[in-house]
Protein backbone atom coordinates (compact mmCIF):
# COMPACT_ATOMS: atom_id res chain seq x y z
CA UNK A 1 0.00 0.00 0.00
CA UNK A 2 3.35 2.27 0.13
CA UNK A 3 2.53 5.00 -2.74
CA UNK A 4 5.67 6.93 -2.67
CA UNK A 5 9.04 6.24 -2.36
CA UNK A 6 11.41 6.49 0.96
CA UNK A 7 14.39 7.42 -1.10
CA UNK A 8 17.59 7.46 -0.05
CA UNK A 9 18.11 10.76 0.37
CA UNK A 10 14.80 11.32 2.14
CA UNK A 11 15.60 8.17 4.22
CA UNK A 12 19.06 10.28 5.42
CA UNK A 13 16.22 13.63 6.35
CA UNK A 14 14.06 11.74 8.30
CA UNK A 15 17.28 10.31 10.51
CA UNK A 16 18.79 13.52 10.59
CA UNK A 17 14.70 15.49 11.73
CA UNK A 18 15.00 16.59 15.32
CA UNK A 19 12.85 13.63 16.80
CA UNK A 20 11.19 13.21 19.81
CA UNK A 21 9.18 10.53 20.80
CA UNK A 22 5.97 11.07 23.98
CA UNK A 23 4.19 7.58 23.18
CA UNK A 24 6.51 4.10 23.96
CA UNK A 25 6.16 2.06 26.94
CA UNK A 26 9.08 0.74 28.30
CA UNK A 27 7.80 -2.75 28.88
CA UNK A 28 6.96 -2.50 25.25
CA UNK A 29 10.46 -2.27 23.80
CA UNK A 30 11.36 -5.80 25.35
CA UNK A 31 12.63 -7.81 22.29
CA UNK A 32 11.93 -11.51 22.43
CA UNK A 33 16.08 -11.63 22.45
CA UNK A 34 15.58 -10.00 25.79
CA UNK A 35 12.91 -11.79 27.05
CA UNK A 36 14.10 -14.98 26.82
CA UNK A 37 17.88 -13.60 28.12
CA UNK A 38 16.01 -12.76 31.64
CA UNK A 39 13.95 -15.58 31.48
CA UNK A 40 16.77 -17.53 32.13
CA UNK A 41 18.73 -15.39 34.22
CA UNK A 42 15.89 -14.93 36.75
CA UNK A 43 14.74 -18.89 36.56
CA UNK A 44 11.41 -17.08 35.20
CA UNK A 45 8.91 -20.35 33.30
CA UNK A 46 6.95 -18.40 30.52
CA UNK A 47 2.99 -20.24 30.31
CA UNK A 48 2.89 -23.29 28.12
CA UNK A 49 0.95 -21.26 25.16
CA UNK A 50 3.69 -18.33 25.08
CA UNK A 51 5.66 -18.71 21.91
CA UNK A 52 9.52 -20.72 23.04
CA UNK A 53 11.62 -19.04 20.40
CA UNK A 54 11.79 -15.73 18.95
CA UNK A 55 11.01 -17.45 15.34
CA UNK A 56 7.46 -18.03 17.44
CA UNK A 57 7.15 -14.52 18.56
CA UNK A 58 7.55 -13.20 15.46
CA UNK A 59 4.71 -15.10 14.40
CA UNK A 60 2.81 -14.47 17.41
CA UNK A 61 3.13 -10.46 17.24
CA UNK A 62 2.39 -10.53 13.27
CA UNK A 63 -1.19 -11.92 14.43
CA UNK A 64 -2.44 -9.50 17.43
CA UNK A 65 -6.15 -9.75 16.95
CA UNK A 66 -6.74 -6.38 19.19
CA UNK A 67 -5.36 -4.31 21.83
CA UNK A 68 -6.87 -6.86 24.63
CA UNK A 69 -5.19 -10.02 22.52
CA UNK A 70 -1.36 -7.68 22.75
CA UNK A 71 -2.31 -6.87 26.55
CA UNK A 72 -2.68 -10.73 27.65
CA UNK A 73 0.81 -10.98 25.73
CA UNK A 74 2.53 -7.92 27.17
CA UNK A 75 1.81 -8.74 30.80
CA UNK A 76 3.30 -12.18 30.66
CA UNK A 77 6.14 -10.93 28.43
CA UNK A 78 6.93 -8.27 31.26
CA UNK A 79 6.86 -10.84 34.05
CA UNK A 80 10.59 -11.56 33.04
CA UNK A 81 11.81 -8.08 34.89
CA UNK A 82 12.67 -8.77 38.21
CA UNK A 83 16.19 -6.82 39.11
CA UNK A 84 16.84 -2.93 39.18
CA UNK A 85 19.33 -4.24 36.55
CA UNK A 86 16.61 -6.10 34.41
CA UNK A 87 15.16 -3.06 34.18
CA UNK A 88 18.15 -0.46 33.23
CA UNK A 89 18.98 -3.43 30.76
CA UNK A 90 15.89 -2.50 29.04
CA UNK A 91 15.75 1.37 29.19
CA UNK A 92 19.03 1.19 27.87
CA UNK A 93 18.47 -0.97 24.81
CA UNK A 94 15.94 1.23 24.02
CA UNK A 95 17.43 4.37 24.81
CA UNK A 96 20.14 2.76 22.33
CA UNK A 97 17.85 2.42 19.77
CA UNK A 98 16.26 5.30 19.72
CA UNK A 99 19.27 7.45 19.63
CA UNK A 100 20.49 5.53 16.53
CA UNK A 101 17.22 6.42 14.72
CA UNK A 102 18.11 10.28 15.52
CA UNK A 103 15.54 10.50 18.35
CA UNK A 104 16.66 12.96 20.77
CA UNK A 105 14.03 13.29 23.08
CA UNK A 106 12.19 10.58 24.63
CA UNK A 107 9.38 10.86 27.16
CA UNK A 108 8.72 7.03 28.20
CA UNK A 109 5.93 5.12 29.47
CA UNK A 110 5.94 2.31 32.37
CA UNK A 111 3.28 0.57 34.02
CA UNK A 112 4.51 0.20 38.04
CA UNK A 113 1.08 -1.90 38.81
CA UNK A 114 2.10 -4.59 36.47
CA UNK A 115 5.32 -4.99 38.32
CA UNK A 116 3.66 -4.53 41.74
CA UNK A 117 0.99 -6.81 41.90
CA UNK A 118 4.22 -9.59 40.88
CA UNK A 119 5.81 -8.85 44.52
CA UNK A 120 8.67 -6.52 42.68
CA UNK A 121 8.77 -3.06 44.27
CA UNK A 122 8.42 0.21 42.62
CA UNK A 123 11.60 1.58 44.04
CA UNK A 124 13.07 -1.16 41.52
CA UNK A 125 11.60 -0.43 38.76
CA UNK A 126 11.78 3.38 39.00
CA UNK A 127 15.62 3.21 40.57
CA UNK A 128 16.44 1.00 37.39
CA UNK A 129 14.68 3.20 34.78
CA UNK A 130 16.27 6.36 36.10
CA UNK A 131 19.98 5.17 36.04
CA UNK A 132 19.28 4.19 32.11
CA UNK A 133 17.82 7.47 31.96
CA UNK A 134 21.06 9.03 33.26
CA UNK A 135 23.41 6.79 31.28
CA UNK A 136 21.64 7.72 27.99
CA UNK A 137 21.81 11.29 28.44
CA UNK A 138 25.49 11.02 29.05
CA UNK A 139 26.36 8.75 26.46
CA UNK A 140 24.33 10.44 23.78
CA UNK A 141 22.79 13.64 24.79
CA UNK A 142 19.74 12.63 24.48
CA UNK A 143 16.88 13.65 27.47
CA UNK A 144 14.69 11.49 28.74
CA UNK A 145 11.29 11.66 30.91
CA UNK A 146 9.45 9.32 32.90
CA UNK A 147 6.20 8.71 32.57
CA UNK A 148 4.14 6.71 35.30
CA UNK A 149 0.97 5.39 33.54
CA UNK A 150 -1.57 4.10 35.82
CA UNK A 151 -3.22 0.49 34.69
CA UNK A 152 -7.44 1.16 33.85
CA UNK A 153 -8.84 -1.88 34.26
CA UNK A 154 -7.42 -1.90 37.56
CA UNK A 155 -9.47 0.12 39.94
CA UNK A 156 -8.74 3.91 41.10
CA UNK A 157 -7.73 2.57 44.38
CA UNK A 158 -5.00 0.91 43.61
CA UNK A 159 -4.49 4.22 41.07
CA UNK A 160 -4.01 6.09 44.19
CA UNK A 161 -1.91 3.64 46.27
CA UNK A 162 0.34 3.60 43.00
CA UNK A 163 0.18 7.80 43.14
CA UNK A 164 1.11 7.71 46.94
CA UNK A 165 3.85 5.33 46.77
CA UNK A 166 5.60 7.56 43.61
CA UNK A 167 5.14 10.68 45.99
CA UNK A 168 9.18 10.90 46.71
CA UNK A 169 9.71 10.20 43.16
CA UNK A 170 7.52 12.95 41.87
CA UNK A 171 8.81 15.38 44.39
CA UNK A 172 12.51 15.18 43.51
CA UNK A 173 11.69 15.63 40.19
CA UNK A 174 12.43 11.77 38.95
CA UNK A 175 9.21 11.04 37.43
CA UNK A 176 7.81 13.93 34.89
CA UNK A 177 4.22 12.97 33.95
CA UNK A 178 1.10 10.88 34.37
CA UNK A 179 -0.45 9.04 32.00
CA UNK A 180 -3.41 6.09 32.00
CA UNK A 181 -3.33 2.93 29.50
CA UNK A 182 -4.38 -0.17 29.84
CA UNK A 183 -7.91 -1.63 28.00
CA UNK A 184 -9.62 1.58 26.80
CA UNK A 185 -13.30 0.90 25.82
CA UNK A 186 -14.30 -0.89 29.35
CA UNK A 187 -12.31 1.80 31.67
CA UNK A 188 -13.15 4.87 30.22
CA UNK A 189 -11.67 8.38 32.05
CA UNK A 190 -13.91 9.52 34.38
CA UNK A 191 -13.12 6.76 36.53
CA UNK A 192 -10.07 8.18 37.16
CA UNK A 193 -11.17 11.74 37.75
CA UNK A 194 -9.62 11.44 41.28
CA UNK A 195 -6.51 10.00 40.20
CA UNK A 196 -5.61 12.72 37.64
CA UNK A 197 -6.81 15.68 40.65
CA UNK A 198 -4.62 13.70 43.10
CA UNK A 199 -1.15 14.46 41.51
CA UNK A 200 -2.37 17.68 39.75
CA UNK A 201 -3.07 19.38 43.41
CA UNK A 202 0.39 17.93 44.97
CA UNK A 203 2.52 18.27 41.94
CA UNK A 204 0.87 20.96 39.50
CA UNK A 205 4.19 20.50 37.01
CA UNK A 206 3.94 17.39 36.36
CA UNK A 207 2.76 16.32 33.05
CA UNK A 208 -0.61 14.49 32.37
CA UNK A 209 -1.82 12.20 29.30
CA UNK A 210 -3.98 9.37 28.62
CA UNK A 211 -4.46 7.09 26.23
CA UNK A 212 -8.10 8.17 25.12
CA UNK A 213 -9.47 7.15 21.12
CA UNK A 214 -7.52 4.22 20.27
CA UNK A 215 -10.56 1.86 20.49
CA UNK A 216 -12.36 4.74 22.40
CA UNK A 217 -14.67 6.85 20.28
CA UNK A 218 -14.39 10.46 20.53
CA UNK A 219 -16.09 10.86 23.82
CA UNK A 220 -12.79 9.33 25.92
CA UNK A 221 -10.78 12.11 23.82
CA UNK A 222 -13.27 14.83 25.66
CA UNK A 223 -13.94 13.36 28.32
CA UNK A 224 -10.09 12.72 29.66
CA UNK A 225 -9.43 16.71 28.56
CA UNK A 226 -12.25 17.63 30.12
CA UNK A 227 -12.15 15.56 33.65
CA UNK A 228 -8.35 14.56 33.95
CA UNK A 229 -7.28 17.81 32.78
CA UNK A 230 -4.95 16.21 30.28
CA UNK A 231 -2.19 18.11 28.34
CA UNK A 232 -1.85 15.78 25.64
CA UNK A 233 -3.69 12.62 24.16
CA UNK A 234 -2.14 9.23 23.23
CA UNK A 235 -3.61 7.92 20.28
CA UNK A 236 -6.64 10.16 19.65
CA UNK A 237 -7.27 8.82 16.10
CA UNK A 238 -11.36 8.93 17.10
CA UNK A 239 -11.15 12.63 17.26
CA UNK A 240 -11.45 12.46 13.72
CA UNK A 241 -14.81 11.69 14.10
CA UNK A 242 -15.61 14.69 15.46
CA UNK A 243 -15.41 18.11 14.33
CA UNK A 244 -16.22 20.45 17.14
CA UNK A 245 -13.17 18.58 19.36
CA UNK A 246 -10.96 18.61 16.32
CA UNK A 247 -11.19 22.52 16.43
CA UNK A 248 -10.74 22.26 20.12
CA UNK A 249 -7.54 20.32 19.66
CA UNK A 250 -6.55 22.81 17.25
CA UNK A 251 -7.41 26.22 19.10
CA UNK A 252 -5.43 24.77 22.09
CA UNK A 253 -2.27 23.31 20.32
CA UNK A 254 -3.06 19.46 22.19
CA UNK A 255 -0.84 17.21 20.98
CA UNK A 256 -1.90 14.07 19.64
CA UNK A 257 0.98 10.97 19.93
CA UNK A 258 0.30 9.20 17.17
CA UNK A 259 1.78 5.27 16.88
CA UNK A 260 1.32 4.35 12.77
CA UNK A 261 2.78 1.16 13.27
CA UNK A 262 0.75 -0.01 16.56
CA UNK A 263 -2.40 0.82 14.63
CA UNK A 264 -2.02 -1.39 11.93
CA UNK A 265 -0.86 -4.29 14.62
CA UNK A 266 -3.52 -3.98 16.63
CA UNK A 267 -6.20 -3.90 13.90
CA UNK A 268 -7.56 -0.59 14.56
CA UNK A 269 -6.71 -0.24 11.00
CA UNK A 270 -5.63 -2.07 7.76
CA UNK A 271 -3.02 0.12 6.63
CA UNK A 272 -1.20 3.69 7.73
CA UNK A 273 -2.92 5.01 4.94
CA UNK A 274 -6.02 4.93 6.58
CA UNK A 275 -5.07 7.08 9.28
CA UNK A 276 -6.25 10.63 9.56
CA UNK A 277 -3.21 11.87 9.56
CA UNK A 278 -3.61 14.52 6.57
CA UNK A 279 -6.47 15.30 8.44
CA UNK A 280 -4.74 16.36 11.68
CA UNK A 281 -2.02 18.02 9.60
CA UNK A 282 -4.95 20.29 7.56
CA UNK A 283 -7.09 21.25 10.47
CA UNK A 284 -3.95 22.35 12.69
CA UNK A 285 -4.22 19.50 15.31
CA UNK A 286 -0.51 19.00 16.10
CA UNK A 287 0.84 15.35 16.68
CA UNK A 288 3.62 13.15 17.23
CA UNK A 289 4.55 10.21 15.72
CA UNK A 290 5.46 7.38 18.11
CA UNK A 291 5.90 4.00 18.39
CA UNK A 292 4.30 2.85 21.18
CA UNK A 293 5.58 -1.13 21.92
CA UNK A 294 8.14 -1.12 18.79
CA UNK A 295 9.62 -4.95 20.17
CA UNK A 296 5.99 -6.07 19.31
CA UNK A 297 4.62 -4.00 16.82
CA UNK A 298 8.04 -4.46 14.46
CA UNK A 299 9.44 -0.36 14.39
CA UNK A 300 11.12 1.90 16.41
CA UNK A 301 10.68 5.24 15.47
CA UNK A 302 12.12 5.79 12.23
CA UNK A 303 10.33 3.04 10.91
CA UNK A 304 6.80 4.81 11.76
CA UNK A 305 8.04 7.72 10.28
CA UNK A 306 9.09 6.33 7.13
CA UNK A 307 5.43 4.39 7.04
CA UNK A 308 3.77 7.27 7.47
CA UNK A 309 6.36 9.04 4.33
CA UNK A 310 5.72 6.03 2.17
CA UNK A 311 1.67 6.48 2.71
CA UNK A 312 1.54 10.44 2.53
CA UNK A 313 4.65 11.52 0.74
CA UNK A 314 5.01 14.91 2.85
CA UNK A 315 7.33 17.55 1.80
CA UNK A 316 10.54 18.27 3.72
CA UNK A 317 8.68 21.45 4.78
CA UNK A 318 5.38 19.66 6.29
CA UNK A 319 8.11 16.92 8.22
CA UNK A 320 9.65 19.85 9.50
CA UNK A 321 6.86 21.61 10.86
CA UNK A 322 5.52 18.07 12.09
CA UNK A 323 9.03 17.67 13.99
CA UNK A 324 8.54 21.43 15.38
CA UNK A 325 5.15 20.79 16.94
CA UNK A 326 6.88 17.40 18.67
CA UNK A 327 9.44 20.05 20.27
CA UNK A 328 6.75 21.82 21.22
CA UNK A 329 4.45 19.59 22.40
CA UNK A 330 7.00 17.93 25.11
CA UNK A 331 7.60 18.86 28.72
CA UNK A 332 11.47 19.66 28.32
CA UNK A 333 11.97 23.09 29.56
CA UNK A 334 12.29 25.81 26.89
CA UNK A 335 16.18 26.13 26.72
CA UNK A 336 16.16 22.45 25.82
CA UNK A 337 13.67 23.20 23.39
CA UNK A 338 15.85 25.96 21.73
CA UNK A 339 18.42 23.43 21.43
CA UNK A 340 16.35 20.67 19.59
CA UNK A 341 14.66 23.48 16.94
C1 LIG B 1 -0.63 -0.16 25.04
CL1 LIG B 1 -1.07 0.12 22.40
C2 LIG B 1 -1.51 0.27 24.04
N1 LIG B 1 -2.71 0.74 24.36
C3 LIG B 1 -3.07 0.81 25.64
N2 LIG B 1 -2.28 0.41 26.65
C4 LIG B 1 -1.06 -0.06 26.34
N3 LIG B 1 -0.07 -0.51 27.12
C5 LIG B 1 0.94 -0.89 26.33
N4 LIG B 1 0.61 -0.68 25.06
ZN1 LIG C 1 0.37 3.19 24.16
Amino acid sequence: MSVYECSEHMDNFLRELPKCEHHVHLEGTLEPSLLFNLAKRNNITLPDHFPPTIEDCAVRYNNFADLQDFLDHYYIGMSVLIQENDFYDLAMEYFTKAHADGCLHSEVFFDPQGHVERGISIDTVVEGFNRACKKANELFGTTNKLIMCLLRHLPAESGLKTIQDAHKYYESGILHGLGLDSSEKPFPPHLFTECYQAVKDKFPDVGLTAHAGEEGDHSFVSHSLDLLKVSRIDHGVNSQHSDELLARLAANQTMLSLCPLSNVKLQVVKDVRELPIELFFNKNVPFSINSDDPAYFGGYILDNYRAVHTRFGFTGEQWSKIAMNGINGSWCDEARKQELR
